[in-house]
Order: C-alpha cells, then structure tokens, then sequence
C-alpha cells in the first residue's frame, strides 16, 4: 500500500493537480528518500512512495509503472541503489518522465547505483540526480520543475525557493562582513 500525501493547493475547484509517484528498491532506501518527498510536500506536490523493487517484484512493478499515466502522475521518482535497474524498468513501461536517484546504499557508495541509472541506451531516458541526499532532493524539485509547466501556483513556488536561495547567501554575506552576526559554532 503506498503512502499518499495530499496537496497543498489555492487552484480554483476542478482542475486536479498531478501527483508525483516516488518508488524505490527497499524500505532501506527511505532515509535518502525522504529527501524528495521533503522538496515535493515543500511545493505543496500530492505524491505516493511505495517500494517497487526491479529484481524482487519486477512484475508488479512493471504494472504500477504502466499504470503511472492512469493513475494521475505527471512525473515519476526512483531511487535504487546496487545495480539499480529500477529506473530502467519504469522508464521502459512508461512514457512519463522519470528522475532516477542513485543511492550510496552498497561497497561501492552508488558509483555502481549511478552508472546503471545514467547510462541508459538512446531512446529510453531517465533523468539521473547525483547520489544520494543532494540527488534526492533535487529529484523533488526537478519533478516540481516539470510540473510548472502546465501549473502556475507551482512555478510561483519555484520562484519564491530561487529568492530564498539567494537570500541566505546574502544573509551569509552579510554574516562575513559582520563577524558578530555569525551564528556561534
Ligand atoms: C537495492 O538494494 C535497494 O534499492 C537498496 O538500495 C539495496 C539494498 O536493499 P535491502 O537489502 O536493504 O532491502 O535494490
């Protein structure tokens, strides 16, 4: 059973904003993950995380993958580490975007997660994040990024992330030239 998150919304009545399915290999893989669907609840996206591994339930993923349209997404999330097929899976049953994220969880740190996620063959794309927490959340906001595209209120959100960005380096600035508003160690 995934678990959902609603929407944050001020859009008038009727017009149903798409959601954002966030799957990933194991339930071992959540503490990087939580990173997206942090980003997403913090755009106010509705999103549904649910585990969907490509070598241990690779039909039904398969199916909720081929389903993903159906179902109301508008874009699709992964986060495997190993050899992470599971970008791959999804991508090849569906024709949403997917945005891979390759997580530290082997020896290799997700060097191995990275290269089977980014290297897919030409023809069938998914959008690889750097490993781990940074990718993770950049996941979050490039779904966000996609979905702007057809929803106003969200890009008015991306906006304000941009401004708060580039108000905390000037805050940190201002931090530098004034050592006793450092904040203490
Ligand atoms: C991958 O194997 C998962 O995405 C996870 O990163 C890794 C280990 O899974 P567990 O053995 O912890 O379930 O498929």
């Amino acid at each position: 059973m995934a678990r959902r998150h609603p929407a944050r919304t001020s859009r008038p009545p009727g017009r149903r904003p798409l959601k954002v399915w966030v799957a990933m290999g194991s339930d071992s893989d959540l503490p990087v993950m939580e990173e997206a669907l942090r980003a997403l609840a913090g755009f106010g996206i509705p999103y549904e995380v649910e585990i969907a591994s490509a070598h241990r339930t690779p039909q039904a993923t398969a199916e909720r993958a081929r389903n993903a349209e159906r179902r109301g997404f508008g874009a699709i999330i992964v986060g495997a580490g190993h050899a992470a097929h599971l970008g791959g899976i999804v991508a090849a049953h569906s024709t949403l975007p997917v945005i891979g994220v390759p997580l530290p969880s082997s020896s290799l740190q997700g060097l191995d997660a990275l290269l089977s996620t980014v290297q897919m063959p030409g023809g069938v794309p998914v959008a690889t994040m750097a490993i781990g927490k940074s990718g993770a959340q950049n996941a979050g906001i490039f779904a966000a990024q996609i979905l702007a595209t057809r929803d106003p209120e969200i890009r008015r959100r991306l906006h304000a992330h941009k401004a708060q960005l580039a108000a905390k380096v000037t805050e940190k600035n201002r931090a530098l030239r004034e050592p006793a508003a450092r904040p203490k160690a």
